[in-house]
């Protein structure tokens, strides 16, 4: 199906390990009546990740391509771009996805692949970013929707969501209360991009025509 045989809207494959509690929050942005995209398939590289379950629940296509079945890198990701492409995706998601990606398969889909990583980038790029964030007694912590690029977390920011850390928040607590951020901000994002809204321009972020800031569009809390 083309675009326009699929009702026009942008045909989204997200990329999961594990809960996928951010895959839900997209298959229920696209279950509304108005949403300009649809989730036409999920991937895991975990077999057993939750979220192949929310998408089976959901009628959606899942699969697990098991990145321990391949020998390197490179291997797994063609796999894994054969697989997205028989789905001919618009706009490709990494929801929790925990494996790096090869430059090769970032080119592949230069302008359309986009990550979410819990924090505030360029702070904190890798992982254990909320004992991070707690260890440097940082006062805002968040969570951050970019674009990839070969640089691992350093592709240009579109959106960022910021909340206030507690005096007696844990690594826990500050995942809890970033997770109900990334559950607004990702539809929020994959929508932008849907509705033609969205590019990425050379390095940059263009919404509505206009560049954003290095940092995004900024949402506070
Ligand atoms: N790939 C590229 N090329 N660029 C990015 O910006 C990427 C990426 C792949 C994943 C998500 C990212 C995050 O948001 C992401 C961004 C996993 C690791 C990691 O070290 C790092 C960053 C991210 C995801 N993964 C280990 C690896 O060897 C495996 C860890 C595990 O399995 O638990 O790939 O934070
Ligand atoms: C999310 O908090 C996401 O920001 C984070 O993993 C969680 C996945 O949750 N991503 C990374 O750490 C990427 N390295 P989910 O599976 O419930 O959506």
């Amino acid at each position: 199906m083309t675009r326009q045989q699929d009702g026009g809207k942008c045909r989204v494959v997200v990329l999961i390990s594990g809960s996928g509690t951010n895959l839900q929050a997209l298959i229920d942005a696209a279950a509304r009546d108005d949403a300009s995209f649809s989730v036409c398939s999920v991937i895991s590289n975990k077999p057993g990740a939750y979220g192949l379950a929310r998408a089976g629940d959901a009628g959606i296509a899942a699969v697990a391509i098991d990145h321990r079945d391949y020998g390197d890198r490179e291997t797994f990701d063609r796999a894994l771009m054969e697989e997205i492409d028989c789905h001919r995706p618009d706009l490709v998601v990494l929801a929790g996805f925990m494996r790096i990606l090869t430059p090769e398969f970032v080119r592949h889909y230069s302008g359309r692949l986009l990550n979410i990583h819990p924090s505030l980038l360029p702070k904190y790029q890798g992982l254990n970013t909320h004992a991070r964030a707690l260890e440097a007694g940082d006062p805002e912590h968040g969570v951050t929707v970019h674009f990839v690029t070969e640089e691992l977390d350093g592709g240009p920011t579109i959106v960022q969501a910021a909340i206030p850390v507690k005096d007696d928040d844990t690594p826990d607590t500050l995942a809890r209360r970033i997770q109900v951020q990334e559950h607004v901000i990702y539809p929020l994002a994959v929508s932008w991009f849907a509705e033609g809204r969205l590019r990425m321009v050379e390095d940059r972020c263009q919404l509505d025509g206009e560049f954003l800031p290095r940092s995004g569009h900024r949402i506070e809390n």
